[in-house]
């Protein structure tokens, strides 16, 4: 006999077939497709072993990986250095493990850059960042974990600066730089991750650390002349009352008025800043903008911003620990964040890894200045073949549409929706505030007026797994609401994943504009991109039917109204050349 809980997926699966499904059947379309002979066999599939591997996202090729540290680009080369257990696929003691790169999607490994050898970072070498000193001299500074298990801030600086690969790396003899003392009340375990530092009118670098007191977050500011002195400032740069630790700070300056990236030094008129957060209690990276001012070095956010976990994130799935760099050979800004894993830890040693890098993003301030948006690097582009167009088409309410040509396992979508007859969207209630609850009670099964309605991912031929990343459009009080939804309840057979439900809204305005979606597939990877970049979404599954070839995509529209799709394209992925 079914036990209750298979019994209610038994009866979601068949209300899905029903309501969907069975009522207007499953249409296959091949868009006008385009085959590339040549690059078709470049597709490798991942090992049927290791169906949850990743085939462009950036893993090394076994073992522990959790923080992104120290991303920069130097003579041409970029580095991405990562928080790493050599011993194994569970958290134990890191080292900063580095790769480099010439585009930024295929990554050679090299050597660990700094191992835990001095009693300063003999318990671990933790998170940390680069700044390029005078003369293009890039310097680390990342935390050290102690004997006693204290933290503390170290330097390390490349051995040769003639080597673009930079693969060997000196600690300072002065090390730790910055420590808790009796006299700084600093507690030693809330103590860690220094950002780039940035220099301030006086010519002096700034760098800040996160740290918390009692509740209190805080971005501890320290002051130095030469990079090796440095000088606890008496106030924080910024702190915030009830958000707990903050890990991985992040403070830079974005353009007010172009979308280029800015030297995170920069500032004066028509520069913002971000200060972003790894916010430990809820492991969610939160973000503010305001204004810094460089004389009394005081981080102001923007009236308005939410400082807590209800506000801004980069990210309404799983996206941690991220850092940013500025690129100077293209003048943008880029973001780079771990992706954990939501299934067991038994699983994490069962398949010999754990953990992922997002898609490195660009990012840049939204026209209304309110925002950030973000946008997967333009080289992931050069893995796409076998595009698959969508013609110009109306999908009735009740619709599933197989969209067939491309590896669905490992593949770029990009779709919009126009909707014309908005008033007849649902109402919003006041108080459906909390856009992740709202995902989780209409999901994709829930029938609205204006949704649900988009893409359903990592789908096996029957439907009995799928992840649906999707729209609906409500009629708030004076304007229309856009929600985003990643809904993984029904992204694998398998229940002792995580498989919560992740959701946005999302600033568009449907009136005046289409609705789009691109959402990158990587094997158990569904990183989501609504409205160009205003809200992302990045969820893991785990199915056990939708894996390599029988992994379907479809776009569906479960809502009452039809839903207009003038434009779908969809490409295959070819594999990235990755450790
Ligand atoms: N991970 C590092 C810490 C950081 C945390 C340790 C965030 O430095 O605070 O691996 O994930």
């Amino acid at each position: 006999m079914a036990r209750p809980s298979s019994l209610l997926h038994l009866l979601a699966r068949i209300a899905l077939a029903v309501s969907v499904l069975l009522g207007h059947g499953v249409l296959h379309v091949r868009g006008s497709r385009r085959v590339n002979w040549n690059l078709q066999n470049t597709v490798e599939s991942t090992s049927v072993l290791q169906p949850y591997r990743t085939s462009y996202h950036f893993q090394p090729s076994k073992n522990w990986m959790n923080d992104p540290n120290g991303p920069m680009i130097y003579k041409g080369i970029y580095h991405l250095f990562y928080q790493y257990n050599p011993q194994g696929p569970v958290p134990g003691h890191k080292v900063w493990a580095h790769s480099t790169s010439t585009d930024l999607v295929n990554w050679t490994p090299q050597v660990p850059a700094i191992v835990r050898s001095q009693d300063y970072d003999i318990n671990g070498c933790w998170s940390g960042s680069v700044t390029f000193l005078p003369g293009h001299r890039p310097a680390i500074l990342y935390t050290g974990v102690n004997l006693q298990h204290q933290q503390g801030q170290n330097l390390a600086v490349p051995k040769n600066l003639s080597d673009p690969y930079l693969i060997e790396w000196v600690k300072s003899p002065l090390n730790p730089l910055m420590a808790s003392t009796a006299a700084n009340g600093i507690n030693a375990s809330s103590f860690r991750d220094p950002t780039t530092a940035w220099v301030g009118r006086d010519g002096r670098w700034r760098v800040i650390i996160g740290s918390k007191r009692d509740r209190m977050g805080m971005a501890l500011l320290y002051r130095s002349k030469d990079f090796v002195h440095w000088t606890q400032a008496q106030r924080p740069l910024h702190s915030a009352e009830n958000t707990g630790m903050w890990e991985c700070p992040d403070f830079f300056p974005v353009s007010a008025q172009v979308p280029v990236g800015l030297d995170t030094s920069s500032n004066g008129p028509n520069v913002k800043h971000v200060l972003k957060v790894s916010l430990d209690d809820t492991k969610h990276d939160h973000y503010t903008i305001g204004t810094y001012n460089s004389s009394t070095d005081k981080y102001v956010p923007d009236e308005g911003s939410v400082e807590s976990d209800s506000g801004l994130r980069y990210d309404y799935g799983k996206f941690y620990a991220s850092k940013t760099f500025f690129d100077s050979k293209n003048n943008r800004r880029i973001l780079w964040a771990w992706i954990n894993e939501s299934s067991s830890v038994d699983n994490d040693i069962k398949k010999g890894w754990s953990g992922v890098q997002a898609i490195p993003r660009t990012l840049w301030l939204d026209k209304s200045g309110k925002q950030l948006v973000q946008w997967p690097i333009v080289e992931i582009e050069k893995l796409r073949t076998n595009q698959v167009d969508l013609p110009n088409k109306l999908i009735k309410g009740g619709t599933v549409l197989e969209v067939s040509g491309i590896t669905a396992a490992q593949a770029d979508v990009v779709v919009s929706f126009k909707v014309k007859e908005l008033e007849r969207a649902d109402s919003l209630d006041p108080t459906w505030s909390d856009p992740q609850m709202l995902c989780s009670r209409k999901g994709a099964l829930v029938k609205g007026s204006l949704g649900p309605f988009g893409l359903l991912v990592m789908a096996s031929k029957g439907l009995q797994e799928y992840t649906a990343v999707f729209f609906r459009i409500f009629k708030g009080q004076n304007k229309y609401v856009v929600l985003m939804c990643s809904d993984q309840s029904r992204s694998s057979l398998n229940h002792s994943n995580d498989k919560t439900t992740y959701g946005a809204f999302l600033d568009v305005d449907p009136l005046q504009e289409k609705l789009s979606l691109r959402t990158l597939i990587d094997h158990s990877i569904v990183e989501s991109f609504g409205g160009g970049g205003k809200s992302c979404i990045t969820a893991r599954v785990y199915p056990l039917l939708a894996v390599e070839d029988g992994t379907h995509l479809y776009i569906f529209n479960n809502g009452n109204q039809s839903v207009g799709v003038p434009k779908l394209s969809a490409w295959s992925m070819k594999k990235a050349r990755i450790n």
